[in-house]
C-alpha cells in the first residue's frame, strides 16, 4: 500500500439515550448498561445491555464532521439467555447474526439478530479461566470478511500478574480466533499493556480501575484499543478516563503457549495513544463499547462508542453514544467488487451479489454492499461489473487483475458488462425459482 497516513482521530462529542426500547415481541424494556456496540451498516447499529438479555437497535444520523446529529432506539432483542455480555459483533446480512463476548464466562456467543435464538457458543483457552472476576473479556470485533474475531481480557489474568494501580498499568492478553470449517478457533494470543490510573488514589475509596475495554479494527486492518480508566482523587472525587490507541502487533510475541506472563520473556506489542479524555461530561462517563461506524461524505470514517451507565452505582455516566472522527485517510484495501476477498473481482463475488441483491438493510461488503449503505442495490451491482477486469489479452484468454489496486484502472468493455449483467439476471431468476420451489437455497 501506498503512503501509510499515521491514523488521527478527533473526539466528536455525545449524544444521550432514551431509557427504554421495544424488543421483537413489542415488548418494552428499560435500557441500563449498555456495554457495546456494532455497525449494521448504513446508520444502523445494535447495542448489547450487560448482565441481561437484550440487545437495542440504534438508528444513529451524523453531521458532516461526523459529530451525532441524532439518534433514536429503533427496536430491540430478547436472547434466549441472560449473560453479562460486554461486547458485540455483528456478522452480515446472509447470517443475521451477532456474536457477544460473555465477561464471565468467558465466552463468545453465537445468536440470531432477530429472533435472539443462541446459534453457537466458543469457549474461552484455558489461561483464561484464570480471570479475575469482573475483568474477564470486555472487548469484541470481528474483522471484514468473518476470517477472525479478537476479544481480550480487561486485567490481568491471575497467572499473569497483577492489577493496575495508580503507578502501574495491568498486562492482558489480546486474544484472536481463526475462522475454522464450523465456527472459530482460538489463535495467537499478545501481551498488551495498559496504562495506570489517569489519577492517584482516594484512601477512602476501592472501585477504581484501569483496563482494556474494547477492541476495533479498521478497513485497512489496524487494530485499535480502547482503554477505561476510573479513579477517585482528593477525599473522594471520581472521574473517568477514556484512552484510544493503534495498536502495532509486528514482532509482538505469541504467548499463547505460556501458561503464566509473570517473569517471562515475551514483546508486548506496540502502542500509539490516538486520543485520551472525556468520553461525555465535564469528568468523563463510562464509555465501554466502541466501532466503526459509515464513512461521512467526506469519506472520513466515523467511530461510535457506547456508555454504560451502571445502573444506580455510577453517578457520573448515563446512557449516551460518543462520536468520533477518524480524520486521516483509511483506505480500504479490498477490490470494489471482490465481495468474497478473495482478491480477484469474479463470478464467485457475482454469486454472493446475486444471493443478497435487493437487502434493504445490514448488509455489509462481504454481502456485496460496496458503496456502505447498508443495502445491496443497483449500485452496487453497478460497481461490481465495472470493477470485473475482463478483457482479452493477446493470447485471446481472459485474464483477472490479481493485484489491482486501482479501482477505475480496469474498464471492462461494454461486452463485460453485459455478460455480468446477463449473468446477475440468471442468478436472481434462478434464485426466484428456487423460492417458487421453496427448495433449500445453495446460494448465501
Ligand atoms: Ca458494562
Ligand atoms: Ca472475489
Ligand atoms: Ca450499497
Amino acid at each position: 500500500m501506498a503512503c501509510a497516513e499515521p491514523v488521527a482521530v478527533v473526539h466528536r462529542g455525545s449524544a444521550p439515550l432514551p431509557a427504554t426500547a421495544v424488543d421483537q415481541n413489542a415488548a418494552p424494556f428499560n435500557v441500563t448498561g449498555l456495554s457495546g456496540i456494532t455497525h449494521l451498516g448504513g446508520n444502523h447499529f445494535a447495542a448489547v445491555v450487560d448482565n441481561s438479555n437484550k440487545l437495542v437497535h440504534l438508528e444513529v444520523q451524523f453531521a458532516a464532521d461526523g459529530s451525532l446529529a441524532g439518534a433514536t432506539p429503533v427496536g430491540g432483542t430478547t436472547l434466549s439467555q441472560s449473560r453479562d455480555y460486554e461486547a458485540i459483533a455483528y456478522t452480515n446480512a446472509r447470517l443475521k447474526t451477532v456474536w457477544l463476548a460473555d465477561e464471565g464466562g468467558p465466552r463468545l456467543d453465537e445468536f440470531d439478530l432477530k429472533t435472539g435464538e443462541l446459534l453457537r457458543t466458543v469457549a474461552a483457552p484455558s489461561p483464561f479461566g484464570q480471570r479475575r472476576n469482573g475483568f474477564g473479556w470486555e472487548s469484541l470485533v470481528r474483522r471484514a470478511g468473518g476470517g477472525e474475531l479478537w476479544t481480550a481480557n480487561e486485567e490481568a489474568l491471575t497467572v499473569d500478574g497483577g492489577v493496575s494501580s495508580p503507578t502501574s498499568g495491568t498486562t492482558v492478553r489480546l486474544l484472536r480466533y481463526a475462522a475454522g470449517d464450523e465456527s472459530y478457533v482460538a489463535a495467537e494470543q499478545y501481551a498488551y499493556p495498559v496504562e495506570p490510573w489517569h489519577v492517584g488514589d482516594s484512601s477512602l475509596t476501592s472501585a477504581e480501575r484501569s483496563g482494556l475495554v474494547e477492541l476495533v479494527a479498521l478497513p485497512d486492518g489496524k487494530l485499535l484499543a480502547l482503554e477505561r480508566s476510573l479513579a477517585f482523587s482528593g477525599l473522594i472525587s471520581p472521574s473517568f478516563e477514556n484512552r484510544l490507541y493503534e495498536v502495532d502487533l509486528a514482532g509482538a510475541t505469541n504467548v499463547a503457549g505460556m501458561a503464566s506472563l509473570a517473569g517471562a520473556t515475551y514483546t508486548p506489542v506496540g502502542k500509539r495513544l490516538l486520543w485520551s479524555g472525556a468520553a461525555a461530561g465535564a469528568v468523563g462517563m463510562n464509555m465501554e463499547g466502541l466501532t466503526v461506524g459509515p464513512r461521512l461524505a467526506s469519506g472520513n470514517l466515523t467511530l461510535v462508542g457506547i456508555v454504560d451507565d451502571g445502573g444506580a452505582s455510577d453517578p457520573l455516566s448515563a446512557n449516551a453514544l460518543v462520536a468520533f472522527e477518524v480524520t486521516s485517510a483509511v483506505a480500504d484495501p479490498s477490490l470494489v467488487g471482490d465481495a468474497n476477498l478473495d482478491g480477484r473481482v469474479d463470478a464467485a463475488d457475482v454469486a454472493v451479489l446475486a444471493s443478497t441483491y435487493g437487502t434493504s438493510s445490514g448488509a455489509q461488503w462481504e454481502d456485496a454492499d460496496f458503496d456502505g449503505d447498508g443495502q445491496v442495490t443497483l449500485d452496487d451491482l453497478a460497481a461490481l461489473a465495472r470493477a470485473l477486469p475482463v478483457a482479452a489479452n493477446a493470447s485471446g484468454r481472459t485474464t483477472v487483475a490479481a493485484n489491482q489496486t486501482d479501482q477505475h484502472a480496469a474498464t471492462p468493455e461494454p461486452s463485460a458488462v453485459a455478460l455480468i449483467a446477463a449473468a446477475v439476471a440468471m442468478l436472481l431468476a434462478a434464485r426466484w425459482f428456487i423460492r417458487r420451489q421453496k427448495l433449500p437455497r445453495s446460494l448465501g
